[in-house]
C-alpha cells in the first residue's frame, strides 16, 4: 500500500486497506490483553476462574517453544503458531475450555557466544530478544494466556529444573516394581539386610564414601568417569550428536579425543522399554515414532561365555543376536577398550604363537606391541567412523586364543575396531560366513568361515565360493552338532530357542535384552545453563542441597568462555566458566542433616540445553506456583489419562520434525520418572506430535554461487536477474544468510495480520513443506477486502447487510461451507478450509444484498483464521461480546446434501415432468412433489389415481383409473 490514497480509497474511504488493517489489529490486540480474553481457568488454585469454563471439556496445545535468538523472526518460524493459534481459536467456539500459551527456550549456546565476543552478559542480550520477538508475535494476534508464559532462564523456573533433578539424583529404578522409587528406600534395604551390599559386608561397615559409591550405582542421575568426547579446541565435552562421522567437532572442525572425564548421567537405560512400549499407544507420526525405536534398539540375543585358552579364570562374554551360529564362530573380536587387552594383566601373551599368520601381526615383533599400537590408533576415531560399512576392516591378533563351548574348538582372538566397547559386551563371536562385517574381515586376513545356515539362493555351502555373507533368517541350520547340543535341521528362530536353552542349563550363557540406548550425558562444562543443586563434601561425596537453598542461582563470572586448549592436545581437562569464581565455588553450608555448618566445594558444570524443555508443559499448567511443581489437581484436570489418552499429557504438540529423538524422549524420560515419583497423574507429556512442513524460500545466486537479495531479483520472460546481471534460482531454506528472508512485520505493514495468518495457512497442507511467494499473498488480502465489502458500505462505513432470510441457493452455499469448514478445522486441514470460505464468501458476493445470518456466518467461519477482522465485523454487526467465544456455526442437514438427482415423474408411462432432488428423499415425500407439478395435474385432467410406483429417489409413475 503507498502513502498516499489512491483515487479508488478517496472513493471509499472505509475499504479495508492495509492501514485499516493495522488499526483494527492493533485496537483488538489491546482489548484482548486488557479483558484476558484467552485466560483459560484451572480448576483451582491461583488461576482459578469461571466454573462453567472449568467444566467445559478441555483442551492443551503446544507449540516447541522458541529459543529467542538475536536474528528475530522470519515468515517461516510462526507457522506452527498460527496453526496451533487457530486449533486452539476453533476449539474455544466449540465449547471447550482450551489453553494455549507460549513461553522461551532461553538457555543456549548463541548467548553465550554472542556474549564471549561483545562481553554484553548473556541475560541481557536474551531477555532483549525475548521482549523483541514477543512483539513480533503480539502483532500476529496469538490467542496465548499471557499469564502461563515464563523463560528458561528465569530463577523461578530454573529452581524447579533444579528441583526435579534433584528428585532424579534421589531415585533409583526399582526393577521388580518397574517403577523408580526414593533412595531412601534402597538405603532402607541395604540397611535392613533385605538387600546385601556389593561386597557383602554389612551397610553400616561402610564408610560415607563407600556407601556414596554403592548409591551412585543406582540413583537415576549419577556422577562417573565413562569415556565421553573431549574437544580441548572447544574447551567442552560434546554429545555424540555434536560430533561428526570424522572424529571433529561439529562446530569448529576440531579433533575431538575419548576422554575420562567425570560428568553426571541420567540413567535414561532405566526406562529403555517402558519408553519403547508407551509409544504404542501415542498418536505420533509413525516416522517419528520408529526413530525413537531405533534409536532405543531393543534387541533380542544372548550371552555366551568363551573361556580363553590357558587362562582358566578368563573368558570372553559375547553378545549375539545371532546364537544360533555358534557351529559358525571361527574367531573372536575385542573392542580396543576391552579390559581383557588393556593395560596391566591380561591374556595377551609375550610372543607370538607358532604359526602365526604374518598378515595378523600388523608387522609388529610382539602381540603386546601390537595390541597397544592398535589401541593407540583406535582411539583417534570416532565411533561412527569406525562402524563405516564401507571402510576397510583394520585389527590384529592378540595372540590369544578361545575355546568355542559348543565344538571345543580354539579360535584365535582379535582385536579390531568395527567392534565398539559401548555396545553389548564389547566382545564378538565372529561368524563371518553369515555377517557381511565379519565376513569382510576374514577375508582381509585370510580367516576361515564355516557355512551354518543353509543359504537359500543356490549359491552352495562352501563359503570360499561366496562374493558375500549369507545373511538370511529364515533357512535351515546345518554342520552344527555338537558332543552337548545339535541344530541341524532346525530353521532360525528355533535353534535360537534351543542353544538358549543348552547355554542356560550349561552356566555358560542366557538368553539377554540389548539397547543401543545409552546413559543421558547430562554435564556440560559452559556458562549459560543451569547450575546443578549440588556441592562436594571434602571427600569428594555429592550432596543434594536442600530445597531451602534452591535455585542455585548462576554466579557473576570474568568471562563467560570455557578454557580452550590445544586443539590436538589430548592430555587437557576442561575448566569450566563457573568454577573461576572462587567466592562461589567454596562455600560453608548447613545442609540440614544434622551435621552442622561445613565446607563444601559446588559443582562448577552446568545441565545441557535439554534440561529446561524437558519438563515445560508442566510450568503452563501452574506458572506460579512456587510451593510444588505443579499443582495435582490442575495436573490431572488438563493432563490426567482418559480412555483415549491412556497415559495422559498434552492433547496436541506442534514442532519441526527436526526434534524426533532427543528432546521428545528426554522428556518423555522426566515425565516418567516424576510420574513414579507421584508428583503427576500423566506418564507421556505429548499425548499427540504434529511435525508441521517447512517454508522454503528461493535462492538467487550470481555467477560466483554467491547469494543475492531475493527481493531485489528480477523476473524478466522466466529468467533471474539481479542489478542487470543474470542469477540462478533454487529452492532453499529461509534465512539471513541466504538473504531471502521476509520477516512478518514486512508482510503486516503491507497487508496485515490477518493476510499474513491466511496465506501461510491457505499455502498447502500444513505438514508439507511449502515455498513462500511474496506476490501471491495479496490474493488472501483480497479476500478480505471483498468479506469486508459484504459487510461494510465502503463509502459510508455502515454495515450494510440486510435483515432477510437467505435464498435457497445461499443457503445451500453457506450450510455446505460450514459442514466443510468444521471438518477441515477439526483435521487441521486449514488450506481447504481457506478454500471453502473464499467459495461462500465468492457466492456471498455476487448477491445484490447480503442477508444478516449469511453474514454473520461468514464471520463466524472465518475468526480463528482472520481473528482481528472477524471481531471488528462482529462488532460492527450489532454484537457486544468478542468473537472468541461464540459458538461455531453449525450446518444445516438439509441443505448440506451435496448433489440431486433427477427424478422422472411419468403419468400412464409418459414423461411429465423431472424433479431436482436429494439423494436420500424419502419416498413419501417424493411422492407428494411428483403430485404437486403442474404438468402432472394437467395430464391426469382430474382422473382418480389407481396406483403410485416410486422408486426413490429416480422414478415416479403415476397409473391413472
Ligand atoms: C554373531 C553373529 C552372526 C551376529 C551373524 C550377527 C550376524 P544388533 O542387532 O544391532 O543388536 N555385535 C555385538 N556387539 C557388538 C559390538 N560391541 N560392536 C560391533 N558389533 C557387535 O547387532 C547385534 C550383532 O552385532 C551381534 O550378533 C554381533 O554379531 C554384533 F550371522 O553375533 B552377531
Amino acid at each position: 500500500m503507498s502513502e498516499t490514497p489512491s483515487a479508488a480509497d478517496v472513493a471509499a474511504p472505509h475499504r479495508y486497506t492495509a492501514a485499516l488493517a493495522a488499526a483494527i489489529e492493533a485496537r483488538w490486540q489491546d482489548f484482548w490483553e486488557a479483558h484476558g480474553t484467552y485466560q483459560a481457568p484451572n480448576p483451582s488454585g491461583d488461576l482459578a476462574g469461571d466454573p462453567e469454563t472449568v467444566a467445559r471439556p478441555k483442551k492443551f496445545f503446544m507449540d516447541m517453544f522458541p529459543y529467542p535468538s538475536g536474528a528475530g523472526l522470519h515468515v517461516g518460524h510462526p507457522l506452527g503458531y498460527i496453526a496451533t493459534d487457530a486449533y486452539a481459536r476453533f476449539h474455544r467456539m466449540t465449547g471447550h475450555n482450551v489453553l494455549h500459551a507460549l513461553g522461551f527456550d532461553a538457555f543456549g549456546l548463541p548467548a553465550e557466544q554472542y556474549a564471549v565476543q561483545t562481553g554484553t552478559h548473556p541475560r541481557v542480550s536474551t531477555e532483549t530478544n525475548i521482549r523483541n520477538m514477543q512483539q513480533q508475535l503480539r502483532r500476529l494476534g496469538l490467542g496465548h494466556d499471557a499469564r502461563r508464559s515464563f523463560a528458561t532462564i528465569d530463577p523461578d523456573y530454573y529452581r524447579w529444573t533444579q528441583w526435579i533433578f534433584l528428585q532424579i539424583f534421589d531415585s533409583w529404578y526399582d526393577e521388580e516394581a518397574d517403577r523408580a522409587r526414593p533412595i531412601a528406600d534402597l538405603v532402607e534395604q541395604f540397611a535392613s539386610g533385605e538387600r546385601a551390599t556389593p561386597d557383602g559386608r554389612p551397610w553400616t561397615e561402610l564408610t560415607a564414601v563407600e556407601r556414596a559409591d554403592v548409591l551412585a550405582g543406582y540413583r537415576l542421575a549419577y556422577a562417573s568417569d565413562a569415556p565421553v568426547n573431549w574437544c580441548p579446541g572447544l574447551g567442552t565435552v560434546l554429545a555424540n550428536e555434536e560430533v561428526t562421522a570424522e572424529g571433529r567437532s561439529e562446530r569448529g572442525n576440531y579433533p575431538v579425543f575419548k576422554a575420562k572425564l567425570r560428568q553426571w548421567n541420567m540413567r535414561i537405560t532405566a526406562y529403555a522399554d517402558r519408553l519403547l512400549n508407551d509409544l504404542d499407544a501415542l498418536d505420533w507420526p509413525e516416522a517419528i515414532k520408529l526413530q525413537q525405536r531405533n534409536w532405543i534398539g531393543r534387541s533380542e540375543g544372548a550371552r555366551v561365555d568363551f573361556p580363553v585358552a590357558g587362562h582358566p579364570d578368563a573368558a570372553v562374554t559375547v553378545f549375539t543376536t545371532r546364537q544360533d551360529t555358534l557351529f559358525g564362530a571361527t574367531y573372536m573380536v575385542l573392542a580396543p577398550e576391552h579390559p581383557l587387552i588393556a593395560d596391566g594383566p591380561s591374556i595377551v601373551p609375550a610372543a607370538w604363537p607358532e604359526g602365526t599368520h604374518a598378515a595378523w601381526t600388523g608387522g609388529h615383533a610382539t602381540p603386546g606391541e601390537a595390541v597397544a599400537a592398535y589401541r593407540k590408533q583406535a582411539a583417534a576415531k570416532s565411533d561412527v567412523e569406525r562402524q563405516a560399512e564401507a571402510k576397510d576392516k583394520t585389527g590384529v591378533f592378540t595372540g590369544a586364543f578361545a575355546v568355542n563351548p559348543v565344538n571345543g574348538e580354539q579360535v584365535p582372538v582379535f582385536v579390531a575396531d568395527y567392534v565398539l566397547m559401548g555396545y553389548g559386551t564389547g566382545a564378538i563371536m565372529a561368524v563371518p560366513a553369515h555377517d557381511p562385517r565379519d565376513f569382510a574381515f576374514a577375508r582381509a586376513f585370510e580367516l576361515p568361515m564355516r557355512c551354518v545356515v543353509e543359504p537359500t539362493d543356490g549359491r552352495g555351502t562352501d563359503p570360499s565360493a561366496w562374493d558375500d555373507a549369507f545373511a538370511s533368517y529364515d533357512a535351515p541350520i546345518v554342520n552344527s552338532s555338537g558332543p552337548g547340543v545339535s541344530l541341524d535341521g532346525l530353521r532360525v528362530a528355533e535353534a535360537k530357542a534351543r542353544v538358549t536353552q543348552w547355554l542356560s542349563a550349561e552356566g555358560i550363557g542366557e538368553g539377554t535384552v540389548n539397547y543401543r540406548l545409552r546413559d543421558w550425558l547430562f554435564s556440560r562444562q559452559r556458562y549459560w545453563g543451569e547450575p546443578f543443586p549440588i556441592v562436594y563434601d571434602e571427600d569428594g561425596v555429592a550432596h543434594a542441597l536442600p530445597d531451602s537453598m534452591l535455585p542455585v542461582e548462576l554466579p557473576e563470572v570474568e568471562d563467560y568462555a570455557p578454557r580452550t586448549f590445544d586443539p590436538d592436545d589430548a592430555d587437557t581437562t576442561p575448566e569450566t566458566p563457573l568454577s573461576r569464581n572462587e567466592e562461589w565455588v567454596h562455600v560453608e553450608l548447613d545442609l540440614g542433616d544434622g551435621r552442622g555448618p561445613r565446607r563444601f566445594r559446588r559443582e562448577t558444570n552446568t545441565m545441557p540445553n535439554w534440561a529446561g524443555s524437558c519438563w515445560y508443559e508442566l510450568r503452563y499448567l501452574d506458572p506460579r506456583n512456587s510451593e510444588r511443581l505443579v499443582d495435582p489437581e490442575v495436573e490431572r484436570y488438563w493432563m490426567g489419562p482418559h480412555e483415549a489418552k491412556p497415559h495422559g499429557g498434552v492433547d496436541l504438540y506442534v514442532g519441526g520434525a527436526e526434534h524426533a529423538v532427543l528432546h521428545l524422549l528426554y522428556a518423555r524420560f522426566w515425565s516418567k520418572v516424576l510420574h513414579d515419583l507421584g508428583h503427576i497423574s500423566s506418564s507421556e507429556p505429548f499425548h499427540r506430535l504434529y511435525n508441521q512442513g517447512m517454508i522454503q524460500a528461493y535462492v538467487y545466486r550470481d555467477r560466483r554461487g554467491i547469494a543475492v537479495p531475493a527481493a531485489e531479483v528480477e523476473e524478466r520472460d522466466g529468467a533471474y536477474f539481479y542489478q542487470g546481471e543474470p542469477v540462478s534460482r533454487l529452492l532453499g531454506k529461509m534465512g539471513k544468510s541466504l538473504r531471502n528472508a521476509v520477516t512478518p512485520d514486512e508482510i503486516c505493514a503491507e497487508y496485515g495480520a490477518d493476510t499474513l495468518r491466511l496465506y501461510e495457512m491457505a499455502m498447502g497442507p500444513l505438514d508439507v513443506s511449502r515455498p513462500w511467494d511474496t506476490r501471491a499473498v495479496v490474493g488472501q488480502f483480497r479476500l478480505l477486502q471483498r468479506l469486508w465489502r459484504n459487510v461494510v458500505d465502503e463509502a459510508t462505513g455502515e454495515v450494510s447487510v440486510v435483515e432477510a432470510e437467505p435464498d435457497e441457493a445461499t443457503l445451500r452455499a453457506l450450510y455446505k461451507a460450514v459442514d466443510g469448514v468444521r471438518q477441515d478445522m477439526a483435521g487441521m486441514r486449514f488450506n481447504t478450509a481457506v478454500a471453502k470460505i473464499t467459495e461462500l464468501n465468492n457466492h456471498v458476493t455476487k448477491l445484490r444484498e447480503v442477508p444478516r445470518p449469511v453474514a454473520e456466518a461468514l464471520v463466524l467461519l472465518i475468526a480463528p483464521l482472520a481473528p482481528h477482522v472477524a471481531e471488528e465485523l462482529w462488532r460492527r454487526l450489532g454484537h457486544d461480546t468478542t468473537v472468541v467465544h461464540e459458538p461455531y456455526p453449525v450446518a444445516d442437514p438439509a441443505y448440506v446434501v451435496d448433489e440431486t438427482v433427477t427424478c422422472v415423474v411419468q403419468v400412464r408411462g409418459k414423461v411429465k415432468a423431472r424433479l431436482e432432488v436429494a439423494p436420500g428423499i424419502a419416498e413419501a415425500e417424493l411422492e407428494r412433489l411428483a403430485l404437486a407439478q403442474p404438468a402432472v395435474t394437467a395430464a391426469l385432467g382430474g382422473a382418480e389415481i389407481r396406483k403410485v410406483i416410486v422408486r426413490a429417489p429416480k422414478l415416479v409413475n403415476i397409473v391413472p383409473a
